[in-house]
C-alpha cells in the first residue's frame, strides 16, 4: 500500500504539469469538462481521494473475495469518517462475491468520460467464468458527487481459465486525444486490452459505457516480431517515459515459457496512437512490481521496478530506470537494496 500511496503523490506533481501542457496542446473536446478531474478525485471537489483494494479480504464468509475502500480528501487531509467500502454485493457493486475473486487486486483512476469526476477501474483476476476459475474481470464505475454510478464489469471474450484478466490495470491518455484510456492486463492471454469512454466518431458526448478499442499482444521472449502466448506475471502502468508530453504504457512481464532459468522479466514501453501499436525492444530485468512516475518532478518519468527477496537480496531490491540517450531507451539503472 505504501508503494501505491507514495507513487500517487509523486504522480500528482506530474499530473499538474500534464494538465497544463494538455491545456495548451489539446482543444477541449465538445461536451467535455474544460479540465478533466484529476485521477482519484471521485467527488470532483478538487481534492484527491484514496482508493485501497483489499483483495484478500473476506466478504460474507467468502475468503479472498476482496473489497475496495475509498477515503475522501478534505482540507484537513483524508477523512476516515467518510470512508466507503465496496464489495461484490448487489447493494454496492452489481456482482456476486465468491471465494478467491480477489476484487481490488488492482486499482487505477482517470476521468475517463471527462465530466469533472474521476472514475475508477478495479481488477478482480480471480473471478470465475464459464470455463473455470481465474478467468478474471475488471469493473468500471463513474465518479460523481454522491458516489460511484454506472458499474460495469468487463472481461476477455471469449475467456479462458487462468486468463487472470484484471490482475493489473492502468489509466492514461495513450493516444493524446484528451480522454484517458483504461489498460487491462490479462497475463494468461499474453495480452492487454485498451478501453475508452471517448465519444465515438460523429458524436460529441462521451459514453457512460466503456468500449474495447484494442487488444495488444506482448512480444514473446523480448522479440517484438512474435507474440507471447501467456505471461506468468504482467504489470502495467502509464507515464511520460519518453519526455514528449504524451503518455506511454510501460509493461513488466515474464513469459510463461521464458527461456531464462533465472526467471528474468522483461520491461517494455508501448506507444499507441489509435492505430498500429508499437513496442520498444524489451529490456531484460528482474522484478515483480512496477510504478511509473517522475521522482525528480520533471519529464521524462522514471520506471521503478520492485523485486521480492527471492533474488539473493534480503529484504528485496528496487531498481530505478531512466531515459537514456535515445528517448525510447531506458538506461542508468540504480539499485536500492
Ligand atoms: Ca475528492
Ligand atoms: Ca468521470
Ligand atoms: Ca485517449
Ligand atoms: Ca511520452
Amino acid at each position: 500500500m505504501s508503494r501505491r500511496v507514495s507513487r500517487r503523490h509523486t504522480a500528482a506533481a506530474g499530473a499538474c504539469v500534464m494538465a497544463l501542457i494538455g491545456a495548451t496542446l489539446i482543444a477541449t473536446p465538445a461536451g467535455a469538462a474544460a479540465v478533466p478531474a484529476a485521477p482519484f478525485d471521485f467527488n470532483g471537489d478538487g481534492r484527491r481521494d484514496l482508493a485501497i483494494g483489499s483483495p484478500n479480504a473476506s466478504v460474507a464468509g467468502h475468503a479472498s473475495a476482496g473489497l475496495l475502500s475509498v477515503v475522501f480528501g478534505t482540507a484537513a487531509g483524508l477523512d476516515t469518517n467518510q470512508r466507503r467500502v465496496y464489495s461484490e454485493f448487489p447493494e454496492s457493486v452489481p456482482s456476486e462475491p465468491f471465494r478467491n475473486d480477489r476484487f481490488g487486486s488492482s486499482v487505477d483512476s482517470a476521468d475517463f468520460n471527462r465530466d469533472g469526476f474521476a472514475d475508477i477501474v478495479i481488477g478482480a483476476p480471480g473471478e470465475g467464468g464459464s470455463t473455470g476459475p481465474d478467468e478474471g474481470m475488471a469493473m468500471f464505475a463513474l465518479g460523481g458527487p454522491y458516489g460511484f454510478t454506472n458499474w460495469q464489469g468487463v472481461s476477455v471474450a471469449p475467456g479462458n481459465e487462468n486468463d487472470r484478466y484484471g490482475e493489473s490495470v492502468a489509466a492514461g491518455d495513450l493516444d493524446n486525444d484528451g480522454y484517458a484510456e483504461a489498460i487491462i492486463a490479462a497475463p494468461g492471454t499474453g495480452s492487454l486490452e485498451v478501453w475508452s469512454f471517448a465519444p465515438v466518431e460523429g458524436t460529441s458526448v462521451a459514453s457512460k459505457q466503456p468500449r474495447r478499442v484494442e487488444r495488444i499482444a506482448l512480444p514473446k521472449n523480448g522479440d517484438v516480431g512474435t507474440q507471447a502466448v501467456g505471461a506468468e506475471f504482467f504489470r502495467v502502468d502509464t507515464g511520460d517515459v519518453f519526455g514528449d508530453a504524451g503518455q506511454e504504457l510501460v509493461a513488466l512481464w515474464r513469459d510463461e515459457q521464458g527461456e531464462d532459468p533465472l526467471g528474468q522479466g522483461n520491461v517494455g514501453m508501448l506507444t499507441w496512437d489509435g492505430g498500429e501499436p508499437s513496442w520498444t525492444e524489451p529490456l531484460q530485468t528482474i522484478g515483480h512490481t512496477l510504478a511509473v512516475g517522475s521522482l525528480d518532478g520533471d519529464a521524462p518519468a522514471e520506471v521503478v521496478i520492485g523485486q521480492y527477496s527471492d533474488g539473493g537480496f534480503a529484504g528485496g531490491q528496487v531498481t530505478v530506470w531512466q531515459q537514456g540517450d535515445t528517448p525510447s531507451r531506458l538506461t542508468g539503472a540504480k539499485k536500492y537494496n
